[in-house]
This record gives structure tokens, sequence and C-alpha cells, in this order.
């Protein structure tokens, strides 16, 4: 059954390595982990996700699954970190490719707290910006450029897998090769695994520095099995993910990690047409005082003029000024190539696109397609609207997001839901771990168009508020028969619609005066949230629930208002409801469908 829902129904080649893991396999066949088990378990090999399998074994499964497998070449293998997965030709199609070009791979480490991501983004710079433009002063512009080789290389400067996945959240994917850094005397993180699933969900391949190899008494192997029940298997035990032991402390083994990102560059056929007008993505932007909006940008493709008229999101200008990471003036940037420019009429958001067009009505229509297509924005996935946006087809994996509160937990919950998958919809877990869900938690989930479910455990304020703003859903349970339910119901488009309540705004009441013959009115200072005519309202006394009704009046002064905000006192009155006493506390509310 397989199959027909694979990515290639019109069998199409694929090399695969000697020995690699389910995982691997799974990615390299664009298919989940589960469905590879069950082939397997058809093939009479029962397999955990991160056992090693052979050439055989996998070429059997590629062929079942509509592919033309053929054993990598060990001379490419040697490199072997990023698995050569189908090339998604970067958006370029027909009279476009002929002026493709190789451009510099984009890179971005990730890796635990203190493990020495910032430390290592020194050494390369030191070690290898220095000497290529001696007496150049380094800027922080949000990326960088170093030599090795002959070749360029280019660094995003903001380390860690969160900034990465909100870029990604943004629509903007511009890594092409993660560093994964792991700091051998600490070993693998929670945010280790963070990072791996991060990227993993993007699909971008990780070559992993195993750090503060100068520290005395360190075991590396213990670093590298750990890695592997991770499911990057290294080279030396069959698998083909690059680790290259290094000291940031020390400069030791930076060339060489740096000559293997070569590799997998190679690897991955990074290509640009710089003859095109410019294509980027702004990484940084700011004011500044004295010479105005100011934006980092990548190009993607094409080269970048100065003078060239540009949009960056929903603004345009003329390049007036460029720099590059040394903070000198240049002229053009071309496919990969960070620079500084000047010129935009205001700030855009990091993320966003830029585009040389070849005049300022062009840069009018763009803008207004732009908001128009904001508007017009897809809604995110959650389980209310799940049935209908997989009949309609918008939906054909459900991407989860599982946070529970006991690391046990993971293995049957994410095995249960896995299971779940149907042939029109796969049910995908690109993340697990134990704790509450966070700000990052919610950013993968915008980025992947997935949903957040708890088990157990909440979402801390930062996030459900993120939450609320991505529109991304998120679900907690306590009992597992109603998570798999929901999920199951929300598949099948028989899930009930549930209620769940938002507060809206607190109100202490501060004083009782009467309103009309019998009436009466309190006098209300707001202390969190806002309050809104439209909203349902209970009265608290304490412990005690004294009523629970709607508003009948919101007055500031004489007036009527719609709201109120924090900090300011307003009087409020209570259908149906006359009791106020000093000291009472209205809770304003509103009750939605829950998403
Ligand atoms: N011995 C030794 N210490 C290192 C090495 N690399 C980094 N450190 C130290 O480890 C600590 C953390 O390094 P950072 O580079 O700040 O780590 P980070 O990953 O950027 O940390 P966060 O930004 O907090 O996530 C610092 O005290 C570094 O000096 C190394 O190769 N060897
Ligand atoms: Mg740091």
């Amino acid at each position: 059954m397989q199959s027909n829902d694979s990515p290639s129904a019109e069998s199409h080649p694929i090399e695969i390595p000697a020995n690699l893991s389910v995982r691997q396999l799974a990615d390299l066949l664009q298919t989940s982990e589960i469905d590879i088990i069950k082939q397997l378990m058809r093939n009479g090999i029962m397999a955990n996700i991160n056992q090693v399998v052979n050439y055989e074994v996998a070429a059997a499964i590629a062929a079942g699954l509509g592919y033309q497998p053929c054993l990598q070449p060990q001379a490419i293998r040697k490199p072997g970190g990023a698995i050569s997965r189908p090339k998604k030709g970067q958006g370029l199609r027909g009279k476009e490719l002929k002026g493709l070009k190789p451009r510099p791979p984009i890179i971005t480490i990730m890796g635990h707290v203190n493990h020495g991501k910032t430390r290592l983004l020194d050494a390369i710079r030191q070690t290898n910006v220095m000497e290529a433009e001696a007496g150049g002063i380094t800027q922080h512009i949000g990326a960088y450029q170093v030599e090795v080789n002959g070749q360029k290389v280019t660094f995003l400067d903001t380390p860690g897998h969160e900034a990465f996945t909100a870029m990604r959240a943004r629509g903007a994917q511009v890594t092409d090769i993660v560093i994964l850094v792991v700091a051998v005397d600490d070993g693998v993180m929670p945010q280790t695994l963070e990072a791996i699933d991060h990227a993993r969900a993007a699909g971008v391949p990780v070559i992993v520095a195993l750090n503060k190899i100068d520290k005395p008494g360190v075991n590396i192997e213990v670093t590298k099995q750990k890695m592997a029940d991770a499911g990057l298997v290294v080279e030396e035990w069959g698998g083909a993910t690059i680790c290259v032991p290094i000291s940031a402390k020390e400069k030791t083994g930076i060339h060489e990690l740096l000559e293997n990102l070569l590799l997998i560059a190679e690897l991955e056929e990074l290509k640009a047409d710089p003859s095109q007008p410019a294509l980027g993505v702004v990484v940084e932007a700011k004011m500044d005082k004295t010479k105005g909006p100011l934006a980092t940008v990548l190009i993607n493709n094409g080269t970048l003029r100065l003078g060239d008229t540009i949009v960056g999101g929903t603004t345009w200008g003329r390049v007036k000024a460029m720099f590059n990471d040394m903070g000198k003036r240049v002229r053009k940037a071309e496919p990969a190539t960070p620079v500084e420019i000047l010129g935009l009429g205001s700030v855009p958001q990091v993320g966003d696109t830029l585009k040389a067009v070849s005049n300022e009505s062009q840069a009018h229509k763009l803008i207004e397609k732009r908001l128009e297509e904001k508007q017009q924005e897809p809604r995110a996935v959650n389980l209310s609207n799940l049935y209908d946006q997989i009949s309609t087809g918008r939906v054909k994996e459900l991407n989860i997001i599982l946070k529970v509160d006991v690391q046990g937990s993971i293995e049957p919950i994410k095995g249960s839901l896995e299971e779940l998958g149907t042939e029109e919809v796969q049910v995908r877990v690109i993340h697990s771990g134990a704790g509450n869900v966070t700000e990052s938690d919610v950013m993968l989930a915008t980025a992947s168009k997935g949903i957040i479910i708890g088990f157990g455990i909440s979402a801390g304020s930062g996030a459900r508020r993120l939450a609320e703003i991505e529109g991304v859903s998120t679900r907690s349970y306590d009992v597992i028969y109603d998570l798999i339910n929901d999920v199951s119901s929300a598949l099948k488009g028989m899930l009930e619609p549930s209620y769940v309540e938002v507060i809206e705004g607190r109100a202490e009441v501060r004083e009782v005066f009467s309103a009309g013959r019998k009436e009466k009115a309190a006098g209300a200072y707001v202390t969190e949230g806002r309050l809104s005519r439209g909203a349902s309202v209970r009265l608290r006394r304490g412990e005690k629930v004294v009523c629970e009704s709607t508003v009948s009046s919101l007055r500031r002064f004489k007036d009527d208002v719609k709201e109120v905000a924090t900090g300011y006192e307003c009087g409020v009155s209570i259908k149906d409801f006359n009791n106020f006493q000093v000291g009472d506390i209205l809770e304003f509310f509103k009750t939605e469908i829950r998403r």
C-alpha cells in the first residue's frame, strides 16, 4: 500500500550507502520510520529506528517503494555525512537552470547550552577571516564568510536552533548544513536532541563537531554511542554521519571540520544563477540613528547591485550602499554572500524576502501582492479543521510535537499516534521530549505546520502567548485514551467540537454605587488583561464564585466604552446582579471552540 503514496511513483534512481540506520533510510526514501519498520517486518526483520541495515535490505525496501536503488560508490561515501537526497532545485526551472553555478554553503551552528557554539564561531572567524583579509575588522552583520582552500563558506552569526526555526516559521529556510556542537565532557543533552529534530524537520543535513576534546579524561566513544541512539550513526560504525573531534578553545580540528563541510556542500550540489536579478532573505535588520534602515541580506539567487530597486518584505527602496562582513563597501553581492544594505524605506522583518525589481512601479505591485498574500495565508492546522484540510488535499501529513511529563511516556504515546496514520494522511511525531511546552516547540510547530500535544504538562505563559499569535494548536491531556481518541477522531472528521474558556481580563471592585432605581454598579480597577463589553463575567468573592453572567454596561466616567485596558478604572454592571462588595474580583472571559 505504501508504494502508491510514495513520492516516486514514476520510479527514480537513488543511491544508498552500504549501511544506514532505519531512520536515515526513512529520510532518504522520504517516508516515515514506521513505514520502513513495517516493511522490514514483512521481510521478517524486527528492527528499531536506530538499527543499522545493510545495502541489500535497504535496496529491497527502496525497490518496494518504487525507487531504483544502487549502491553509493565508496568515493562518495567517504565524506558521507549528508545522504544524497533528491535535490529540490531551489525553485529554479527550465531556462533558469542553465546559468546555474556552484555557490557557497550557508551554515548554522546548533547545540546544547555551553557546548561551545559561540567559541567555535569565533575560532572559525579568527583562523579563517583574518588570513583572507588581513587588516580588516570583522563586523557583526548577522552572517559572515570565510575561505577554506580557496572556497567560500557562509556562516549565520546567530547560533542555536531557535533562531533557525524562527526563520523557517517566517517562511525562510536559508541554512544548507547544520553543525551540531556536542561537548564531549557533557555528551548528548536535551537541546542536542532538540537541535537534531529541528534540523531533521527542515530536511537539512547535520555534521557533528565533538567539542572540548582538549579536556582531560573525556571519552569520545560514549558520546558517539549516544549520538547513534539519537539516530546519528557515525561513519566508522557504518552510519552516514560525519563527526569531527575539535577543540574550539585550542583551535584544533577546525580546518578538518570546514573541509568536511565543503564535501557535504559538494554532495548537496548547491547552485544558483548569478546572472539573475537578486532574490534574498533578510537575516538581520535595524534602524541606525544616522544611516537609517539597515538590513543584512543573504542572496539566494542572482546578484544584487548598487542602485538596484529592491523590495524587502513590504517595504522598498534603492540600494544606496552595501557593506560586506569586513565593513568594506562593495558594489555587488553574489549568491550566498551576506551584505548589509542601506536604502530601504523602513526596517524589514527578519525572514522577509528581498527581491530586486526593474522599477518603482514594479516594487509597488510586488508589495501589494505580498500584502494580499499575507491576508490570505492558509489557516494553521488544528484538530478541529484537520479533516477539512485532509479532504481538500491541503494536508498529507500531520506533524506532531509531543511533550510529556516523564520520559517513559514518550514511546507508547508516540507509537500509538503514528499508528493512526491512514492512506491519506501520515502521522509523524517530529519532536518529542519531557517538560513543558516551550516557545521553541511553538516555532517548530509553526515552521512545520504542525500541532502540539501535551501529556500531563501545560504550556508556559510565553509559549501560550506565542501559540496564540502564531495560531498554533496546543492541546493537553491527562489520559492517554483521550489523547489518542481525539487525534483519531480528528483524522476521521468525527471530533466533536469542544469549548475552552479564555480569560480576557480581571478587575477588582473598589467601590459600589447606584445605577438607576434598584440597580447597582461596581467601580472597578483593571488589574490584568482587558475588559470588553461583549464578554461573559464571573464574580469571585474569596474562594467562592458568586455569580456568572454577562456584562450589561461598561463605562469610563459617563461614557459607554467597548473596552477598558489594564491600569484603568471603570464602571461595570452585570446583568441580573446587584450584590457587589468591595474586594470582589471580576473575571471577564470568552468561550471559544477548542482548536
Ligand atoms: N576546554 C574547552 N572549553 C571550551 C571549548 N569550547 C568552549 N569552551 C568553553 O565552554 C564555555 C561555553 O562556550 P560557549 O562558546 O559560550 O558555548 P555556547 O554553546 O555558545 O553557549 P550558549 O550561547 O550559552 O548556548 C566557555 O567557557 C568556553 O570557553 C573547548 O574546546 N575546550
Ligand atoms: Mg553562545
